[in-house]
């Protein structure tokens, strides 16, 4: 863990607590524990340790844990109250204290009927609401009634937005690409480079483009950016339009009307959300709006269903068999008693190729805290570093470090058993590989075995004596495998609810708020007072030398640039 730069003198007593002293005692005691024995002595180890919901399997048996590793966990996440605290995020309490919100992405996706209050308030019927505005809106796109200023359908649209106003709603697009609109092309924008929006509208017309602004605080200097090039590549290229012609090209997504309108757009073309949804929970909201236009309301229902059913697993099962309270409990074995600093997703789906990377967010921005909720200094490590790509690239590239480098990585492994595109053999070649991998990095490979494949490749031991040490695996590297039959809106919504719930459970074990992000108003504020350095040329703030040495190398490369494009 690294030290504090701010030393608290309160300091989170987690780590003294019963529950955790007991997983320290029994960490002590099972660490050197090999996998391969514990299957061995168990031939019901998969039957034990893997659950069914669904269309999905979790097989958590290849992880380094025995009955009483769980049973311990499961005290420690009691100990946290995480039931009490799930039914509170539930009831729209406002768990998220720094900014006194509720967090209820899961209203919206709530397909039970029963009533979500804030503040004594049902927010059912407006969720319902923008749901149905929703509907009529992308239908009316992707049926070509929804004409743009030259009477012509519109036929590519752009989200404009960033973080969780883009990562959710585009990795949501890739992940259903086989359910996709056939004349209808969706693209997403956000980086402030411009080489980005450039590259995108270069191959666009304004004539047949709607924009779909997503931002909820609607002043994110990125987002508004684009959304300012956007709306100038538009009035070029459209020529003498009015307002209306405008309102046919741009549509909002937020949750500030006030700054829609400030933007030029009218508050009718606005679909709207509430601040009790956190961005990177948002894809559930009226920012999946490009996707709902990509895979059609119906698809996404599904999505919303399936999100639903995991929320009911989730608020219903034991924590015994609960699936993101089992991961979320060995994510937390791993990093705060195995000392694991990151974890790797993997999908074996080349459609789930987004996955790590929306992941990265949700948990990172959630958990990456190191103050717990009452302020105090954590004395432990909180969230791991949460990275990955398509596993079967992986394997050629960064797989050799999970199998024979130093570190503990626990994995999670995901693939989809049915794929649309099942060419010849690809399918089998993808889940064999899916399958040995998990295989391999559990077994290893010892000393006698290495041996005895040399020889049965005709090697004589002898020249191959030094090439030995390099060729053994040690093994003992702990996976998760998720497996859904196939990767349909209401198995995605199933998989990205229970990652959510599972960083909740998470936050509750580490008495963190997992809904705020201080982080990532810092970097907003600081580029601000830089940009007023680098446009008028003054130093306006004071730096640390490094800073400032940056700061007068772009100067000074722009200038020469400038120069030399006046020669
Ligand atoms: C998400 C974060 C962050 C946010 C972006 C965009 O939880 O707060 O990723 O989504 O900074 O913010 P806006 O949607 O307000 O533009």
């Amino acid at each position: 863990m690294r030290p504090a730069r701010v030393i608290l003198n309160a300091k989170s007593p987690l780590i003294n607590t019963p529950a955790w002293l007991a997983l320290l005692d029994h960490y002590k005691k099972v660490k050197k524990i090999h996998m391969l024995d514990l299957f061995e002595k168990d031939p019901q180890r998969f039957e034990r340790y893997s659950i069914k919901f669904n269309d999905m399997l979790l097989d958590f048996s290849k992880n380094r844990v025995t009955d009483e590793t769980m049973k311990l966990l499961f005290d420690l996440a009691r100990q946290a109250r995480v039931e009490e605290w799930r039914d509170k995020m539930f009831n729209g309490e406002k768990i998220n204290n720094t900014e006194g919100r509720a967090v209820l992405h899961t209203a919206l996706r709530n397909r039970s009927g029963r009533p979500v209050f804030v503040d004594d308030e049902n927010v059912m019927p407006a969720v319902e609401a923008e749901l149905e505005k929703m509907r009529v809106f992308s239908e009316k796109v992707r049926s070509g009634q929804w004409i743009g200023y030259a009477g012509l359908p519109i036929t590519n649209v752009v989200n404009i937005g960033i973080g969780g106003s883009d990562l959710g709603p585009n990795m949501v697009c890739r992940a259903l690409t086989p359910y996709a609109h056939n004349n209808i092309r969706v693209h997403f924008v956000s980086n402030v480079d411009g080489t980005h929006i450039d590259q995108m509208l270069k191959h666009l017309r304004p004539e047949t483009t709607l924009f779909i602004v997503a931002s909820k605080t609607f002043t994110t200097q990125e987002t508004l950016t684009n959304a300012n090039t956007a709306k100038k590549w538009f009035l070029d290229g459209a020529g003498r339009v009015t307002e209306d012609d405008i309102a046919k090209h741009f549509v909002a997504v937020s949750t500030n009307e006030e700054e829609v309108e400030k933007f030029g757009i009218d508050p009718v073309n606005m679909f709207r959300f509430w601040d009790w949804v956190g961005g990177r929970y948002s894809l559930w909201s009226a920012v999946g709006l490009a996707s709902i236009i990509y895979i059609g309301m119906d698809n996404f229902i599904e999505l919303l269903e399936g999100a639903h059913e995991m929320d009911e697993h989730f608020r219903s099962e034991s924590l015994e068999s609960n699936m993101p309270v089992i991961l979320a409990m060995l994510g937390i074995w791993y990093g705060n008693f195995f000392n694991a600093e990151s974890s790797a997703v993997l999908p074996y789906d080349h459609n789930l190729r987004m996955l790590p990377a929306y992941l990265e967010q949700a948990d990172m921005e959630s958990n990456g805290k190191s103050v717990d909720r009452q302020g105090r200094q954590t004395t432990y490590s909180t969230g791991k570093i949460i990275w990955g790509a398509e596993g079967i690239n992986g394997q050629h590239a960064f797989y050799q470090l999970l199998h024979q480098g130093t570190r503990l990585i626990p994995t999670d492994f995901i693939a989809s058993i049915q794929s649309d595109v099942c060419l010849r053999n690809h399918c089998d070649i993808l889940a064999s590989n899916f399958l040995a991998q998990t295989e391999a990095l559990m077994r290893g490979r010892n000393m006698d075995k290495t041996r005895e494949q040399l020889e049965k490749a005709g090697i004589e031991l002898h020249k191959a004596e030094n090439r030995l040490p390099h060729m053994i695996f040690e093994g003992n590297q702990p996976s998760n495998s998720i497996v859904i039959k196939k990767l349909t809106p209401r198995a995605l919504g199933s998989l990205l609810a229970m990652y959510e719930h599972k960083i909740f459970v998470q936050g509750i074990v580490w008495n963190l708020n997992s809904y705020d992000q201080w982080g990532v108003e810092l970097g907003k504020k600081l580029a601000k007072n830089i940009l007023q350095e680098l446009e008028s040329g003054e130093n306006m703030h004071e730096h640390d030398s490094s800073t400032q040495g940056l700061l007068d190398w772009f100067r000074e490369v722009r200038r020469e640039s400038m120069e030399s494009e006046k020669q």
